[in-house]
This record gives C-alpha cells, structure tokens and sequence, in this order.
C-alpha cells in the first residue's frame, strides 16, 4: 500500500505504507496518520505531508534555532500553527524561555499527535507551554510588543493556512513582536510554489528591514528542497550567538552553527524569486 501525494498534477511522491492509523475530518481539514515502512509515522493534512517521525528533525530545528539563536535573550516564544509539537519540543531547550504559546486552529491535530505520535508531541504538557486552540491570525491581534520570536509554522497556502501568507498577517506579527523581534515562517518550495513565494517574500519585505530566505533538505516535502523566511528590524540572522548555537547543536541533528550562517547562501533562482539578492 501506498500513501501518494499529488502535487498539483505536476509530479506525485510515493511512501510505502504499513497502515493507516488515524483517520477523521475536523471542521478544518482531513487529518490521517499512516505507519510507514521506513520512515515511521506520518502525518498528513487533506492528503498533504506534515511530517514523519524519520525526517521532521529536520523541520522543527531549522524553523527553531536559526531565530532562536539570533535573538540575544529569547523569553516569550509564540508559535502559530504547528500542532504536532515539534517546533515546541525544540523550543524548549532554551533556559531563556519562560513563555511558549502554541495557537493551533485544529484541535483534532494536537489530539491526534498526542495520541499517536508522542515523539513529536511530548513536549506539549511542559508547564512553560500554553495551548490554544484558535485562529491564529485572529489571536495575534490582541498582543502588541510582547513576544520575543513568533514562528509560523503552517500548513501550505490553501485551506486553514492561506491567510498566513497575506501582508496583514506580518503586519499583525510586527506588532505582537516587542521593536528587536525575529519572526520566522515556512515559505514552501521554490519549485512548486513560485507565485506564492514571490508574493509572500514581497509582502513580508514591506513590513521587515531585514528579510532573509534560508533553505534546508527535508525529504518528504514537495522536491526536497524547502525554504523558510526570516524577518526582523533589527537583528541580522549573520550576527548570531555562535557559543549558544554550538550547545544547543548537541542535542541536534541537523542545525549546527555552520549551518546557521550557511543555511542563508542560496542559488541565484532563489535569490530572484524572494527578491532577496
Ligand atoms: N508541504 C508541507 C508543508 C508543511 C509545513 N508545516 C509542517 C508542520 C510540521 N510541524
């Protein structure tokens, strides 16, 4: 058996399949959770991978400690999205984190990660964690000037997470974030997702001084290649604290303080389509 994924009848990804786990439509998407041959469980929402147990590491580190190690004193931590924990679980391996808000829209996502995929969710119970359950273009209205880093970390530009991608969305994020804040959000593939990242990177670029594209390897998301955008009006990702980034590295297995900096050089295509160059 297997789990395909069609992106948009361009090319399809295939992963063989043991069984599928879970299975419920929640008001907002269709959640499934199937055990994999090799890459153990796997999320996924209306047909699209969220992530496997095997290569999320990758993700949730990435969208985690390139913000987390720019900032000079990370405190108050807010998450939009990211239901299944990971980026929480990496999170909260900062000492300087007294704070961490994860705003999911879904619930049955968090239910369903808790129940199944504790590797991932576990973290979610620590007593510096607050869940809600809302959206979270509306939550971040009511914060001004208070969170130190605000992490987006979405589904793909259609159905619940469309919104995440429009200029309002930064602009409420600009004010939630106190005036030296670092936001990062996923910002897909460039090989799928042209249009979309061209309007996203230009949106965010008319909120943010500072607006870098960074990239990483992830397996099992749309050509492998996958990007995510970093913002901020006052720190530069280039002027990070390298002893804090080589500690956290060591419970890490892709993000390094190599790679922090390293993780910014990307191709000239790149470049164009973020108008980053
Ligand atoms: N096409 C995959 C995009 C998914 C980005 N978010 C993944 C959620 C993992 N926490």
């Amino acid at each position: 058996m297997w789990f395909i994924e069609n992106y948009d009848n361009r090319a399809s990804l295939g992963i063989k399949v043991k069984e599928k786990v879970f299975e419920e439509q929640s008001k907002f998407q269709l959640v499934e959770i199937y055990e994999t041959e090799f890459f153990g469980k796997l999320l996924t929402l209306d047909g699209l991978v969220m992530l496997s147990e095997k290569d999320e590491f990758v993700y949730h580190e990435m969208i985690v400690h390139v913000p987390m190690c720019s900032h000079p004193n990370p405190e108050r931590v807010l998450i939009i999205g990211g239901g299944d924990g990971g980026a929480v679980r990496e999170t909260l391996k900062y000492n300087s984190v007294k704070e961490v808000v994860l705003c999911e829209i879904d619930e049955l996502v968090v239910k369903a990660c808790k129940d199944l995929i504790p590797s991932v969710s576990g973290s979610l119970v620590d007593d510096r964690v607050k869940v809600v359950f809302e959206d979270g273009f509306k939550y971040l209205d009511q914060y001004e000037n208070y969170f130190d880093v605000i992490l987006t970390d979405s589904s793909d530009p259609i159905g619940p997470g469309v919104e995440l991608f429009k200029r309002k969305y930064f602009e409420l994020i600009r004010k939630a974030l106190k005036p030296d804040g670092i936001a990062v959000s996923q910002s897909e593939s460039p090989w799928y997702y042209e249009d979309v990242m061209k309007d996203h990177y230009k949106e965010i670029s008319s909120v943010f001084d500072i607006t870098k594209s960074y990239s990483a390897f992830i397996p099992l998301y749309p050509s492998g290649f996958w990007t995510f955008a970093y913002m901020s009006n006052v720190h530069d990702p280039m002027d990070f604290d390298a002893e804090r980034a080589v500690l956290i590295s060591e419970s890490c297995r892709y993000y390094n303080e190599d790679l922090h900096s390293g993780c910014f050089a990307i191709p000239n295509f790149l470049k164009r389509i973020t108008g980053t160059e």
